[in-house]
């Protein structure tokens, strides 16, 4: 595992949290990837779970606010949210949850973008810690954040995968 992986995707985990980590390969350059997933006013640009977002405080700097509102039929209604890195050059951005009305109680994640070993595209990696909700066992919890996180890399790797072969486009001859 690359020291820049290990860096930034290591946890100490209490004995009621989890943590576990999501890798999506994805056909298009950090670049176009990393103008994404940076904005943090506009998460529901590709996550498809969050219904609205409001910016409650800053302007997407380290200790900005935001307030998302999700989707019906999840456990959870919003949930207040905190950047915690946001690392233009190393391509690292981190948010922790900080209020809201959820489960997911202490929660914080790491999003990294590396290039791909294979040649070609970006290897995408994001890693949590979370708290064990009451009533739920560690695997549940496991499953029920994992299955969040992938759908969330899918469609990033589905509208970075667009806009990369859009602009790679040769344009018609006249
Ligand atoms: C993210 C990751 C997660 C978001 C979770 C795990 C959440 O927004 C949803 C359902 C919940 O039960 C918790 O990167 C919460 O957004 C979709 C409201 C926090």
């Amino acid at each position: 595992v690359p020291d820049s992986v290990s860096r930034h995707h290591s946890y100490s985990v209490g004995p009621n949290q989890c943590c576990s980590a999501v890798i999506q390969h994805i056909e298009a350059p950090a670049s176009t990837i990393w103008s994404i997933v940076r904005r943090f006013g506009s998460p529901h640009e590709y996550k498809h779970f969050v219904k609205s977002c409001r910016v409650v405080l800053g302007d997407g700097e380290v200790g900005t606010l935001r307030e998302i509102h999700v989707i019906s039929g999840l456990p959870a209604v919003s949930s207040i949210e905190r950047l915690e890195i946001l690392d233009d050059e190393h391509h690292v951005i981190s948010f922790s949850v900080v209020g809201g009305d959820h489960r997911l109680a202490n929660y914080r994640s790491v999003t990294t973008l590396h290039p791909s070993s294979s040649g070609s595209g970006t290897v995408v990696v994001e890693s949590y810690i979370v708290d064990i909700p009451p009533g739920n066992t560690r695997e549940e919890t496991c499953i029920f954040v994992d299955t969040i996180v992938r759908c969330n890399l899918q469609s990033l790797a589905q509208i970075a995968g667009t806009i990369s072969r859009r602009n790679n486009k040769q344009p018609t001859s006249p």
